[in-house]
This record gives structure tokens, sequence and C-alpha cells, in this order.
């Protein structure tokens, strides 16, 4: 098979490169709103978005559900083993240009196939990465960050780093250090741990607190060897409440903080927040971008929705604008993801099966994230809820509230007032009208 980086393979022949037409095109191969090199607040679209490819969803999965084959149709599927491998990298990169996406993303198993021991799966993803950094020397694409996946394979029935067995906490250290010198291998900007089936089932066979204290003590492990080796990318660590286990250790925004700070290891890490598990821990995304940006920990996005009549971690590609807006609202207000990025951690549905399918889920997905920037940026700019805000809490910037804020306050001075005090009176939050002017910029800007 040809898979030298001057080859012509074409393996998504009908499509051009995909360019901004504006938001009058009805040419589905083209973009409506995202215009990569339009200014926005003194920085192009291209920079604020940082969009990246998610590669396990786009090039590696086949369409596979838990009630059905493979439906998806990919030319290069036509290979097998290291060639389909290899394959997979020409496919992606000729999309990558094609879109002109700057970052993508992988787990070490989506990009190269396990061999019979460590050993071999080792020396099978040295193969692919020194392809792809052929690709990335003459490309402008870089790596959002790349990640293990420890949830695969059958020895991690009972987790990786949570596993009642040590051997298999071994295992999944020795992956992770391959993990981290590929990251280093490959420039990428972050590294990403989700703990694919790091949390329990029942707690009648676990002891949570080994286990957490485990978890902890392996991502110590990461921060030295990444000081060892010189990797110095951003650490992120992705939340999720269930799926695959009943109570995933990372479950949300809030818990991961905490985790992360019981153990020491809020200085090492950032959050990579994904919508679609937002809403499973029944939060909106916002919330959980809100929760890590108040911290000081918004790293990173995994860009997608859910579907909340299925409640499932269904990956559908971002096209809601509400949440696109409120979303880069949160990223304008933290001054930008900095080394992260919006990783389209999506997949078109089962039902979507041709090549083509792949470009106008990514367009989709980029037009969305590309108003939903111009909108909060207007809004940011307009300070529409700023000034909502600052004025509901007016009431701690004089007197009594003054001295609650600036923590000179104790039970009794506020019991004496609380005595002495005539009139107290609330305001209306004015919800509704706030979301009507939402409505207004997300229709008029
Ligand atoms: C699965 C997760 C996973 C991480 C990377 O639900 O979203 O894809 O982003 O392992
Ligand atoms: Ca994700
Ligand atoms: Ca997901």
């Amino acid at each position: 098979m040809a898979h030298s980086h001057s080859s012509s393979v074409n393996f998504f022949g009908s499509v051009n490169k995909v360019v901004y037409e504006g938001k009058n095109s009805t040419n589905p191969l083209a973009f409506k709103y995202y215009n990569s090199q339009e200014v926005i607040g003194g920085k192009t679209m291209k920079e604020h978005l940082r969009f990246s490819i998610a590669y396990w969803h786009t090039f590696t999965a086949d369409g596979t559900d838990v009630f059905g084959a493979a439906t998806m149709q990919r030319p290069w599927d036509q290979y097998k083993g290291m060639d389909l491998a290899k394959a997979r990298v020409e496919a992606a990169f000729e999309m990558f240009e094609k879109l002109d996406a700057p970052f993508f993303a992988f787990h070490d198993r989506d990009i190269a196939p396990e061999g019979s021991t460590l050993k071999e799966t080792n020396q099978n993803l040295d193969i692919i990465v020194s392809l792809m950094k052929d690709y990335m020397r003459t490309s402008n694409v870089k790596l959002l960050w790349n990640t293990a996946n420890m949830f695969t394979n059958p020895r991690f029935v009972h987790g990786a780093a949570t596993s009642c067995n040590a051997d298999v906490f071994a295992y999944a250290a020795a992956q992770v250090k391959k993990g981290l010198e590929t990251a280093k291998e490959l420039g990428a900007e972050n590294y990403v741990f989700w703990g694919g089936r790091e949390g329990y089932e029942t707690l009648l066979n676990t002891d949570l607190k080994f286990e957490l204290d485990n978890l902890a003590r392996f991502m110590h492990m990461a921060v030295d060897y990444a000081k060892e080796i010189g990797y110095t990318g951003q650490f992120l660590i992705e939340p999720k409440p269930k799926e695959p286990t009943t109570h995933q250790y990372d479950t949300d925004a809030a818990t991961t903080i905490a985790f992360l700070k019981q153990y020491g290891l809020d200085h090492h890490f950032k959050l990579n927040l994904e919508a679609n598990h937002a809403t499973l821990a029944g939060h909106t995304f916002e919330h959980e971008l809100r929760m890590a940006r108040v911290h000081g920990l918004l790293g990173s996005v995994d860009a997608n929705q859910g579907d909340p009549l299925l409640g499932w971690d269904t990956d559908e590609f971002p096209t809601d604008l509400y949440s696109a807006t409120l979303a880069m609202y949160e990223i304008l207000q933290n001054g930008g993801l900095g080394s992260g990025g919006l990783n389209f951690d999506a997949k078109v549905r089962r039902s979507s099966f041709e090549p083509d399918d792949l470009i106008y889920s990514h367009i989709a997905g980029m037009d969305a994230f590309a108003r939903g920037l111009k909108v909060a940026h207007k809004l940011v700019e307009d300070r529409v809820f700023e000034d909502v805000i600052k004025h509901r809490y007016r009431s701690f910037t004089e007197g009594i509230g003054l001295e609650i804020a600036e923590g000179r306050a104790n039970f009794k001075m506020l019991e004496q007032y609380a005595l002495n005090n005539k009139s107290m009176k609330n305001e209306s939050g004015r919800q509704e009208r706030l979301k009507a002017i939402l409505n207004q910029y997300i229709l008029e800007v």
C-alpha cells in the first residue's frame, strides 16, 4: 500500500479544501460561520477555537453499537493490521488539511493495534508514531493531546490504576509511561487522563479509600516521570460520572477538584471538560466550565453534546447554539484555553455512514462554535451579564455587606445587625428577561 506523504491517495476524493463562504452559502462542504482568519477581540477565530479532531470516533470507530454491527463506510478499511493503521494516518492527515484543523487527539490503541506482548504493542505504536511525526513535520497540524486506552482490553475488567490486581496497576503504569514518551516525541500540548474504568460497581467488594489512594499514587508517578523525561505539556484529568462503571471516581468538576486538592495534585493538573459528561452528571456544560474556571483549573474542552432523551454518552457533534455560546462565554472569561483546545470528541450517528458525513459533521460543529464565539464575545463586550451580576450583589459593597465580604464580620455582630434591621427587601432575579436578551444576541449578532 502507499504510505509516503507525497502519495496521492485520496480517501475523501469528493471533498476539496473546505473554505468559508458565509452564512448565505448552500454548499454543504463550506463553512457558513467559521472564518478562521476573522479577528475577534484581537485574536483570529482559529486561535480562539483551537479545533481538534478525535481519532477514535473519526478514523477508528466502525459504527458498532450494543445492538448492531458496523455500518461505517471507511475506504481505509480495505486494509488490515498495521497497513490499516498506516492508512488511517493518511486518511487523518488528508482530512485535517481539508478542514484546516490545527489539532488532533488520540488514544494509544486508536492509532496502532495491540501485539501479543506489551513489547510488541509498543513496537507497533513506535512505527505509527514515527509515521505521524513525518506527517506533522510537513503539515501545520499539532497534537492537542494523547491518552492511554485502559478500558477496552479485558485485563482492565476491574479498572487500571484502581484495579484490585497489582499486576494490572503495573501494566497500566507501563502504558502511561509509554504514553508520556509518545507525548514528548510528538510534542503533545497536553496529556489526558480519563479513567475509563476507574470507579466501582458495588461497595460490597470495593475498598474505596484504597482505590482512591492508589489512583493518586499513580498520578504522582506520572507527574514524576514527565519531569524525569522533560515532558512539559499540561496534564489534564477528564471527569465523567458513570459509564462504563456505575460510579466513576472523577465524577464531575467539583469532585475531581477535591480529589486533586486532597492528594496535592492540583498544581500539576487542569480539567478537560466534556459537554456530554456534564449532562450525564446532571449539570449543564457551562456549570462544569464555570466550576473549573473559578478554581483556575479550566484546561481544555471535549466539544460534543448528549441526547437528553436517551440519557447516555452519545457523543454527538455539538450543534446546540445556546450551549456553544455559553461555553464560549466561559472560555473567553477564562482568557482562553491556554494549551487546551476544542476537541470534537464526537461521532457521526450510526446511520450517517458515508465518508462525507465525517466532513459535514465537523463543519456543523465548527460553525456552531464559531457562532458561539461571536455571540459570547459581544455579550462580554457589552457586559450584559456582568453588569446585572454586579448590581445584584451590590449589598456587599457597603455597610454590613462589605464587613462580611472583607472577612470582618462574625455571628454576634450579624445578630446585632439583624435585631436592629427594620427593613429587608429582596429584588427579582429577572431570569426570563435575561434569557430573552440572550436570545436577542444569539439571533442578532
Ligand atoms: C469517554 C471519554 C474518552 C476520553 C478520552 O467517554 O470521553 O473518549 O475523552 O479517553
Ligand atoms: Ca471525552
Ligand atoms: Ca463521552
